[in-house]
Parts: C-alpha cells; structure tokens; sequence
C-alpha cells in the first residue's frame, strides 16, 4: 500500500535541481550572470512570438522553461555508478541513452539520468549527464593503476546519502523531512572541493595523460562541472554573452538555426581557471590550477526517429568532413556556413517532417471537427485525420544528449590539444554490467509517447461516433 506521507520523486527532484542551481550560482558567478541572460532572452522571444507561447502553453510546458536545466558530472568507479543510479532513482530520474565519447577522444563512456513520463517531465525535466571514467583506455599501465587505487580509496557519499537511499528503496520513497534531509547530503556530492586528494606529482602525471583523468581521479568527489539553462533563442544568447563579460565557445554545437528547430542546440562558455591545493608529504598545502567547471545553453527541438537521426548525422558529417571547426574558433564562419548548406537537405516545414516520417509527433484531436469529417477516423489513417483538420499535432521535446555535440563541449573546455586517439570502442554492454542495470532506449521511449497519443485521438474519436 502507498504510504501517503510519502512525497512525490518528482517534487524531490525539483528541490534538488533548484538546491543545485542555487549552489551553483555561488560557486560559478557567471552562471548566474547566464541566467538572467537567458531568462531576458525567452521573455522577448515569447514577446515576439505569440505562436510559440501558444503551443508551449497547449502543451503544457510554459511553466517548465525557467526551471529547466540540466547539469554534468563524471564518475571514478563502476560503484559510484550503481550508487549514483539509486540516489537518481529516488528522484524519479532513469538512465536514458548510451554515449561512447571514446570516439571523440575522451576516455568516459555516459548515460543521462533523467525523468520519463509526460508528467514527470513537465513537473520538472532535470537531467545529469553521466560519464563514467574509462581507464582501460589509458595506456600506462602504472598509472593505471595508480588512478585505480586512488579512486578506491574514496567515497564521495555521505553516510546519511547511503542511509536515506535504503530508506526511500524500502518504504518506496521519502517523506517530508527526509525528503529535505535527502536534498542537502546528495548536495554533497556535487560539491566543489579545492583540496585535491592526490600529490600535485600524481596530478601531473594524471593531467598529462588527460586532462580529464586529473578531473576525475584527483578531488573527493564528482563536483558538477556545469549547469545548462534552456533557452526558446540560443543564437540571441550567443550574441548577448559577450555584452555580459562571459566568452562563449566559437561555434554553437548541433544543427544551424531552422524554422522548426530539431533535436539539440548547444554552446558553453570556458572553463574557469580554478585554484587548488595539493597536500605535500610534509603534510604542508601548495597551490595549484585547475580547470573543470563551465556554464552551457541549449535550446531544445523535436525529437526525431531513427531514420530522421540518420539524415541528422550523415548532413552533420558532410559539413563537418569540408570544414572542421577549431576550438580556438578558426574556421568558425566557414564551419556555419558549410552546415546550414549541408541541412538545406532537412525539411524546414513541421508537415513535411511528419509525412517524411523524420521526427516524432503527439497527436491530438483539434477543437470543433464537424461530425462528417470524424467518419474519415473509422480507418483509422492518420495522414487523411490530418488533412481533414479532425487530429492536430506538436513536436514531441527532445529529452535526450548528443555525441558528437558533448565531445564539442568537452574538448571545447579540455583545449584541442587533449583532441587524442583512443580506439573506438563503444561498450554498452560493459556500460550496463557497471550500471547494474539496462539503459532505456530513447528512439522506443519516444516512439512509445506518439502512439499513445494516437491510440487516445481514435478512442475518443470512436466514442464520439458511438454517441
Ligand atoms: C559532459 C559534456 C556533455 C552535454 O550537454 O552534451 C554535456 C561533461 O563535460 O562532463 O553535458
Ligand atoms: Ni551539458
């Protein structure tokens, strides 16, 4: 039986995603300079654009704009992971999506933890980017084994954290006060911490294989290196960085601007240079720098199927292959350029998305379809539901990351000088063993969410005719 003193994961997620972003703003200043930046920038596109307020107000996401965010950590072990996965779950976050980014030259392979249902997902979307640390792709084998032991040497949970997740697992959530109790020690985990754990020796050596290693192995924890705010005009905030002091990175990553944006725009501002502290074997602290943490936007469009990705990726490859951007902003213009020439070939109309069949759609019946025109719905045929103005539809949201966005974003803040070979070797089963559990499939999960949408249109539409 529901105990109900017990509070929604949903609700637990939302103090945890505002705690987050109010932690945050402390820690990183421009993060809340980028905030109200954004805030600016969707209340003038809204202004502008009474279609879009509209749709986002029909669908039930007007209010989910300012609060949503997503953030990014990176993980040490296969049992930070599984840990990890628990305290997502008591926030009614899942592991959506496998990412090998060992493709793009950064040793982690990554999930996003993330709410799934319609109504989760309006409540409150955060999600984390999750990596876990790949040292099987290093080659030196000492140091290996060096990184190895220092990361099992730690535990970046809080004794309470681990308490209060075999609570909310057995009684099947948290109820209020454990609840807030369970927000601030998860907080804990993210936290920033200037006092490395390992000598600033073992630190260079780490940095020097990648800089990513040092990130991972040398602090006491996965302290969350960004925090992303969802923009409705990311080239609008590209423009009004500058204006405010922060320096975004040259290209924005993911497709060029459209009429009917898809999947997953994307920029960041640089890592700041961070001091630190290494402790000596004298026990006497020196400092040090380092870089991790960043700000990022991006601005979400609609989901697409497999065969809408595949264009995606192909278009995306051909601009990239004539002109490959640097970090450092060489080839920016010509990089724009090449890309919007490349995605003149996707459809840049909502109708010929659909028919197409390149992006997923949620249906619904429109207001006032005259009852000769609901008889067409006894076949059931969707395109001609369409065309008679009987069914209506929108954009499903892409939830989801993108591979080669996220290595943009990461090499963008690692210097394209860690741009290093490692074999490709995508490993979603190995991913899943380290889990301790499956990863959702996003193309199923989204394609799920459209024909439930059509099963409800031809339920309603055959009982209006019964009637
Ligand atoms: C994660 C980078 C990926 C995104 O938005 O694609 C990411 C990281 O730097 O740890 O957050
Ligand atoms: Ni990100």
């Amino acid at each position: 039986m529901q105990d109900n003193r017990l509070i929604p994961a949903d609700d637990i997620r939302a103090a945890f995603s505002a705690a987050m972003s109010a932690m945050y703003r402390e820690e990183v200043p421009a993060y809340g300079e980028l905030l109200s930046l954004v805030a600016e920038v969707n209340h003038a596109t809204l202004e502008r654009d009474p279609s879009m307020r509209d749709r986002l107000e029909r669908t039930d996401s007007l209010d989910r704009i300012s609060e949503e965010r997503h953030g990014a950590i990176r993980l040490g072990t296969a049992d930070e992971l599984v840990m990890m996965r628990r305290i997502f779950a008591v926030m009614g976050m899942h592991a959506v999506g496998y990412y090998d980014l060992s493709v793009a030259g950064v040793p982690v392979h990554s999930t996003a933890f993330r709410p799934v249902a319609d109504a989760s997902l309006r409540r409150n979307p955060f999600r984390v980017f999750t990596s876990l640390l790949r040292l099987d792709l290093l080659a030196d084998e000492q140091l290996r084994e060096e990184a190895r032991s220092a990361l099992a040497e730690r535990d970046i949970f809080t004794p309470e954290a681990r308490r209060l997740v075999e609570v909310a697992e057995l009684q099947g959530g948290l109820d209020e006060n454990d609840a807030a109790r369970f927000v601030r020690e998860v907080l804990e985990t993210f936290r920033w911490h200037e006092k490395a754990r390992v000598d600033a020796d073992l630190y260079r050596r780490l940095h020097d294989a990648h800089r990513l290693v040092a990130d991972v192995v040398s602090f006491r924890g996965p302290h969350i290196n960004h925090l992303t705010p969802r923009t409705l005009d990311i080239d609008a905030v590209q423009i009004g960085m500058p204006e405010r002091g922060i320096r975004p990175k040259a290209v924005v990553e993911g497709p060029p601007t459209r009429k009917c944006p898809i999947l997953l725009r994307q920029t960041s501002f640089k890592a700041l240079e961070e001091s630190i502290l290494f402790c000596g074997a004298d026990g006497t602290w020196t400092s040090g720098s380092h870089t991790a943490r960043f700000g990022e936007i991006e601005q979400r469009g609609i989901a697409l199927t497999p065969k809408g990705r595949a264009l995606y990726d192909q278009l995306l490859e051909a601009a990239r292959s004539s002109v490959s951007p640097g970090a450092q902003g060489e080839n920016a213009g010509a990089y724009v350029a090449a890309l919007e020439q490349a995605f003149a070939a996707f459809p840049d109309d909502w109708e010929a998305i659909r028919r197409q069949g390149l992006g997923y759609f949620r249906y619904s019946l429109a207001a006032g379809a005259g009852e000769a025109a609901k008889q067409a719905a006894e076949n059931g045929d969707i395109d001609r539901l369409v065309e008679a103005g009987i069914l209506t539809y929108d954009a499903i949201v892409y939830e989801d990351f993108l591979p080669v966005s996220a290595a943009g974003i990461f090499r963008s803040n690692l210097g394209d000088e860690e741009a290093q070979n490692f074999v490709e070797s995508p490993n979603q089963k190995l991913f899943e063993q380290q889990l301790g559990g499956a990863v959702i499939d996003a193309f199923e999960h989204y394609a799920l969410l459209e024909q439930a949408s059509i099963r409800e249109c031809l339920a309603a539409l055959s009982t209006t005719r019964a009637a």
